[in-house]
């Protein structure tokens, strides 16, 4: 499925790493007591967020860095025009977890040649890891105590074909099936433990399969379903990506299908199961709010309700910049500190 190119707009709670001269957001506006922020910078076919900050944006093959103010600072590397005179999108920027190096991910027309680059952080040629059809988001986790591509997308020329997760076999493209889902192409994330966390936008359901049977479907045993997951849960609207801070806590954005005007970004709540247990941390503002794409934590290892690192959201209906979402406000720290709970009975603006 072609990712249409996007905008990126930045969801943070990233007091630090945000200078506070940053516009209030025009495109989402933060649920109390996160706040949203733009951050100018380009049309992303993929981003991703440096542990300090900084955007990582996939931009036509090239490979830009911005500091962590939107403010370009370089090319990182160009990946080659393997399309000839077609165009290749972009469908996802992925920083590996020691940040050495960026992996990407083209689609093209009829889906006939979609493929997979990474390039060294530092600048340098970029390798055709992979080629897969319909990629959509790429996320890393261990295999067998080794960091190992995980793809989710179609892997299908059937338009419409639901979207599924596998694992990325760069050395010959067998990749291995880790769960089917429903549909269309949406993101997946990993938490620490690794276990895999996914959605089916057909059934409006955010799935998290535990690290154990990850683990098999990647060495041989046999791929999941939803009913395969440990929890469940019900969506107001289709999820379209998912991150992890570095502390476990779950963040997606979901968009309105009826394309009516709402996107949101949330936070799963401690014991998710069930049905619509999470909290809104901020919403789309306008009339055709925003039409979200992906998600990403910034921050390494930090807390996001400790304002360590931000949630940045990529929206492609307002292009034009990114958005830096969701600053806890000083005074509300302490408070948040407390627990995930008060957070909780702080943030009960949920849809429903
Ligand atoms: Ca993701």
């Amino acid at each position: 499925m072609r990712k249409i190119l996007v905008s990126c707009f930045v969801l943070s709670v990233c007091a630090a790493a945000v200078p506070s001269a940053h516009a209030a957001s025009t495109v989402y506006q933060g649920v109390p007591p996160f706040k949203a922020t733009d951050i100018p910078g380009g049309v992303f076919g993929g981003f991703d967020v440096t542990a300090d900050g900084k955007i990582v944006g996939l931009v036509g093959r090239d490979i830009k860095l911005y500091s962590a103010a939107g403010v370009f600072e370089q090319i990182l590397a160009t990946v080659p025009d393997y399309n000839g005179a077609s165009l290749e999108y972009g469908s996802f920027c992925r920083l590996t977890p020691d940040g050495t190096d960026v992996w990407v991910g083209f689609t093209v027309g009829g889906n006939s040649d979609d493929r997979i680059y990474s390039v060294p952080f530092a600048g340098g040629s970029a390798t055709h890891e992979a080629t897969f059809t319909g990629n959509y988001d790429l996320e890393f986790a261990q295999v067998g105590g080794n960091w190992k591509p995980f793809v989710s997308g179609t892997h299908s020329t059937t338009f419409g074909a639901p979207n599924s997760v596998w694992l990325l076999d760069t050395a010959a493209d067998n990749h291995v099936k880790i769960a089917d889902l429903g549909g269309y192409a949406s993101g997946i994330a990993f938490d620490s433990a690794g276990n895999l966390y996914a959605i089916d936008s057909g059934l409006l359901k955010l799935y998290r399969f535990g690290s154990a049977r990850v683990q098999s479907a990647a060495t041989g045993g046999p791929s999941l379903v939803g009913d395969n997951a440990e929890f469940a849960t019900d969506m107001h609207f289709a999820g379209s990506d998912i991150t992890v801070d570095g502390v476990d806590h779950v963040f997606f954005n979901s968009n309105d299908p009826s394309y009516s005007g709402a996107s949101i970004v949330s936070m799963l709540q401690p014991g998710y199961a069930g049905s619509y247990k999470y909290d809104n941390i901020a919403e789309g503002i306008g009339g055709y709010g925003n039409w979200s794409t992906q998600i990403a934590f910034g921050g390494g290892t930090g807390d996001v309700l400790l304002v360590g690192g931000g949630i940045y959201v990529a929206d492609f209906w307002s292009s034009g910049g990114v958005t830096l979402l969701a600053v806890p406000e000083p005074a509300t720290v302490a408070l948040l500190s407390s627990g995930l709970f008060t957070l909780g009975a702080l943030m009960r603006r949920r849809m429903s």
